[in-house]
């Protein structure tokens, strides 16, 4: 039996791998840095292996991981043909995490979350590129020497709204990326009356994959060199954070009437949006915006709630590092952090999938209907 990760987002490292009923591994850190969560790995059968075995695999360093509380109550993700990606029995003793399978075919790969390659990533950016509407720029390079790539969806003229998407700052959150695949797919159906309206009142500037390098090494939570991009938005360089400093300078130009930030959370099974309320400017216009974007998003689909999420920030203690706030401060702009779980929504669970690669693209494209009802009271 052999256990790889030598490819696109892998990460594991093998500890002992003997005896199918004791396989311990080990989740690396992100380079340069102390974070690490996410995992991916081929476990391949060879002929002298018995065959209808139960595999349990120990994930053995998972107690000290970035978000140890992300492990209650989760299940890892398995797959046999990296499409179909189904929910696997876990459990988690405050030490390792354990998963346990009898695998129905010699070679199954496990994750963190349904991963997005970076190959699908070049497929849906480019596959945007041929819709009129759209137009696919390079910002400029990783430090790894990846393209930062945006997609221009729309033209901009007078009156037009200036609405901005970013995924995937943290790459060890895919639902991120799957999420901005449904969002961009109506966005450029001919046939979407929404997705054709919008476009007749905003223009769209989206950064499908904000991290590229991040997401190649099987990081959780930061590019090449170990920096934190979502903690890079006060004074991001060239140097450390590019990626965020080529996409503000970009900002800079066109402004932002709405900016969503899209994210996963290791530790809570909702969807939610994370605000602007602690920013120093924050006042009663952005709070009715904050307030109807997520009671409309409510009324379309029980994925989204407001009830559970993170603390709210106290009034002027915001930290303006983070894109979202930057972003709403800079640009007096509504500006949401959008997180979905590593879990499941427990207000709808799935048992066989739970949150999953399909559910994010789904709310994606249920939150371009909800910008559709916003567009004209941005400003
Ligand atoms: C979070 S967003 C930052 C926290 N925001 C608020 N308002 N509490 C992060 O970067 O830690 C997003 C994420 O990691 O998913
Ligand atoms: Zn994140």
């Amino acid at each position: 039996m052999q256990i790889s990760s030598n490819f696109d987002s892998g990460n594991i490292r093998v500890i002992d791998a003997s005896q199918a009923n004791n396989i311990q591994l080990e989740i690396n850190k992100d380079n340069e840095s102390d974070f690490y969560q996410w995992f991916h790995f081929k476990l391949q059968q060879t002929p002298s292996d018995n065959e209808n075995v139960e595999h349990v695999i120990h994930l053995t360093n998972a107690g000290n991981s970035a978000y140890v509380e992300g492990w209650e109550d989760y299940h890892a993700v398995a797959s046999y043909d990296r499409e179909h990606w189904f929910r696997v029995p876990t459990e988690f003793d405050g030490d390792k995490l354990t998963i346990k399978l009898t695998p129905d075919y010699d070679s199954v790969y496990f994750a963190y979350f349904a991963p997005y390659s970076y190959e699908r990533h070049q497929d849906m950016i480019h596959g945007a590129q041929l819709h009129m509407d759209c137009k696919l720029q390079v910002l400029g390079q990783t430090l790894d020497g990846r393209d930062i790539s945006l997609l221009k969806i729309g033209e901009e003229a007078q009156g037009k709204k200036i609405i901005w998407l970013t995924a995937r700052q943290h790459p060890g959150e895919t639902m991120a990326e799957w999420f901005m695949e449904g969002f961009i797919d109506r966005l450029l159906d001919e046939d979407d009356g929404v997705a054709r309206a919008l476009l007749n009142k905003a223009v769209f500037y989206i950064v499908p994959n904000m991290n590229p390098d991040g997401s190649v090494r099987g990081h959780l939570r930061t590019n090449a060199c170990g920096a934190n991009l979502n903690r890079e938005w006060q004074s991001p360089t060239m140097e450390r954070s590019p990626e965020v400093y080529l996409v503000r300078e970009l900002m800079k130009k066109t402004g932002v009437d709405l900016f969503l930030d899209i994210h996963g959370d290791e530790a809570l099974p909702y969807n939610f949006v994370a605000g602007c309320e602690g920013n120093p400017s924050y006042n009663e216009r952005n709070k009715a915006l904050e307030d109807q974007f997520k009671a409309f998003l409510i009324s379309i689909t029980p994925e989204f709630q407001d009830e559970k999420g993170y603390d709210k920030d106290e009034p002027g203690k915001a930290n303006m590092t983070v894109a979202t706030n930057w972003v709403g401060e800079q640009f007096d702009s509504l500006a949401f952090t959008i997180e979905m779980p590593f879990k499941d929504n427990a207000l709808l669970p799935d048992y066989s999938v739970g949150w999953s690669d399909e559910r994010s693209s789904l709310l994606g494209r249920d939150v371009l209907t909800t910008v559709y009802h916003m567009v004209d009271e941005l400003r």
